[in-house]
């Protein structure tokens, strides 16, 4: 199995965590965001959407990154990502969502290239736009958490972890001052205790140079 990965794109990294939680073989096939490598023809013949990552199996090569989660999920069954009852799973998926679907999009590389290039936004400007979606996603997640557990939603790693933490390194990258969401931020530090989260992060990639 090949994972196409940067070690900046935190859609990669949640695959990266699940990869080592679940212990699969795999081998990391860096595309380099920064020299625009998604955009060519031979990443393009792997994954036609151009964005990272992808996952070559024996099947075929998947996108997205939460579909890549949830066949690794059913294909390898142990340490599940989404757990419990129908209830429980739903509160998995609705924290996940709330990262992947609402706060990562908005300030994805091609978004923040658009506001310089076309719309000349100065750096300043386009880190400000950066920080105020994730403050505005942490805000309600915070709101969604409890402090009886050490993750999102147990006393295990789930989906939602997977999503979160990669959130946080790069809201880090960008001077948001995490004390505002004490519950995220001990999340998060909890996680990176564990081997699967911090030897999937960015510092500890092959290709972060
Ligand atoms: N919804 C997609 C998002 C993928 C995505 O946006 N990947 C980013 C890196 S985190 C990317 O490849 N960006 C390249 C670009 O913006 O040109 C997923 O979860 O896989």
């Amino acid at each position: 199995m090949k994972l196409y990965t940067y070690f900046r794109s935190s859609a990669a990294y949640r695959v990266r965590i699940a990869l080592n939680l679940k212990a699969i073989d795999h081998e990391l096939v860096p595309v380099n965001l920064l020299k625009s490598e998604q955009q060519g023809e031979h990443y393009l013949s792997k994954n036609p959407q151009g964005l990272l990552p992808a996952l070559e199996t024996e099947e075929g090569v998947l996108g997205q990154s939460l579909a890549i989660l949830e066949y690794l999920d059913e294909t390898y069954p142990q340490h599940p990502l989404i757990y419990g009852n129908a209830w429980e799973k739903a509160q998995i998926r609705n924290l996940s969502y709330a990262v992947a679907c609402d706060i990562h999009p908005i300030d994805n590389l091609r978004v923040l290239k658009y506001l310089s290039t076309e719309l000349a936004v100065d750096d300043e400007a386009k880190n400000k736009w950066y920080r105020h979606w994730v403050e505005v996603g942490f805000e309600k997640l915070e709101l969604l958490l409890d402090e009886k557990h050490d993750f999102c939603v147990g006393d295990k790693p789930s989906l939602a972890d997977v999503c979160l933490v990669p959130q946080v390194f790069n809201a880090l990258r960008f001077n948001v001052d995490m004390t505002a969401y004490p519950k995220i931020a001990a999340i998060y530090a909890h996680c990176n205790t564990l081997a699967a989260f911090s030897d999937a992060a960015p510092q500890n990639q092959l290709d972060a140079g």
